[in-house]
């Protein structure tokens, strides 16, 4: 009975690979078989030869024959084909979704990378993206609801805690000044590339709506040692109106420690747009923009203070839990993901 079910496996698979060749098309060389397809995709910037062919079989049979041809990509509109030198996984940051092109190359994995017509380029957030199989953390547009044909711009961490993640504030070297009125908290200012707020419009359109899914919030935090450490809340949510910070559980596992648990539930302010409940203007006071109450357990928009940690103030980029709030951070990350559904 074993003996028959190993023996059932195994031609189960011998099936499944025979399904594979016949579905990708061809087998042809017994060279490197470049028999998995990926259609919609292209890899960009490898290719060594174009030439137009008959059919995409003819492209396998030119590749299969050159030594140096890794993958192809064939376009069935002008029936162009393209040789590379190269394959998806080597470069997966220039492999691309492209409508009516299909890549091939020796690898399996290859199928999972194919895109139906109708997804192309209309992932709804990193996390898709990275699903599909974007693996390089970087700039994406992503097309949530509520923002329209042209999407948005976003950098996506494909690499922290899983990856899949919307950064939407990063500090690390003081070129952008975070000292800002509230019409530009609200749209949001800076560089994607290096520094940046995202922008608190756009963190309600993303999160505020419930049935689009619930977000996880990360923050990654690191000093002027190298030393790095997290934090993470289930259930952020931003909302219409002032902003107000939700936030539900803090992650025990975090190393960071919780400085973000006293501002739940409170209002954004800015220098020129005093929510908080002190009798200050805390934003002036901290020299930042934060959900202020009374006024900070931290403030990651605070004044930069370049290779100079003790500034001696608290105007600094803080996380009170971790090193105290007269310690002005080197470097910190805001980013959300959406929570499985
Ligand atoms: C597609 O590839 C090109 C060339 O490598 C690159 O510049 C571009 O950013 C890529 N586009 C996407 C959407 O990944
Ligand atoms: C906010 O700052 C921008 C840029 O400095 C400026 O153009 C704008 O007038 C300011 N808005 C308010 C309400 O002060
Ligand atoms: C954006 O930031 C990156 C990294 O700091 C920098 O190389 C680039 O020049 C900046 N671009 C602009 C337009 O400021
Ligand atoms: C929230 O998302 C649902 C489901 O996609 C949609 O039908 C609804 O219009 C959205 N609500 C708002 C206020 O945008
Ligand atoms: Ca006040």
């Amino acid at each position: 009975m074993e003996k028959l079910h190993d023996i059932l496996k195994g031609f189960g698979i011998t099936l499944l690979l025979a399904t594979v060749m016949l579905v990708s098309g061809h087998q042809c060389g017994s060279r490197q078989q470049i028999t998995y397809a990926a259609e919609n995709s292209a890899l960009r910037g490898f290719a060594y030869a174009t030439q137009t062919v008959r059919s995409r079989v003819v492209c396998g049979r030119e590749c299969n024959m050159d030594e140096r041809c890794k993958s192809f990509n064939f376009n069935d509109c002008n029936t162009m084909c393209e040789l590379n030198l190269a394959t998806r996984r080597e470069h997966p940051e220039d492999f691309n979704a492209t409508q009516g092109s299909v890549y091939f190359d020796a690898d399996e994995d290859t199928l999972l990378y194919s895109l139906t017509d109708s997804s192309l380029n209309r992932y709804r957030s990193c996390k898709m993206l990275l699903d599909a199989g974007y693996r390089s953390s970087g700039i994406y547009t992503i097309y949530p609801e509520g923002f329209g044909d042209g999407g948005l711009r976003v950098y996506c961490d494909m690499e922290t805690d899983g990856g899949g993640w919307i950064v939407f504030q990063r500090r690390q070297d003081g070129s952008v000044d975070f000292y800002r009125n509230w019409t530009e908290y609200q749209s949001g200012f800076g560089n994607l590339s290096g520094e940046f707020w995202l922008g608190n419009d756009n963190l309600v359109t993303l999160t505020s709506n419930d049935s689009q899914g619930t977000w996880e919030l990360r923050v990654d935090l690191g000093d002027w040692e190298g030393n790095t450490a997290w934090a993470k809340y289930s259930e952020f949510k931003i909302s219409t109106g002032k902003y107000n910070l939700n936030i539900g559980q803090y992650d025990a596992s975090g190393t960071a420690g919780k400085s973000l648990g006293r501002h739940r539930g409170l209002p954004f302010s800015t220098k020129d747009r005093d929510n908080d409940v002190s009798e200050r203007n805390c934003a002036q006071s901290y020299h930042g923009a934060w959900w202020f109450k009374d006024c900070l357990r931290s403030n990651l928009n605070g004044r930069y203070y370049p290779e100079e940690h003790s500034a001696g103030d608290r105007l600094g980029i803080q996380w009170g839990k971790w090193k105290g709030h007269f310690y002005s951070l080197k470097a910190c990350r805001m980013k959300i993901r959406v929570m499985g559904p």
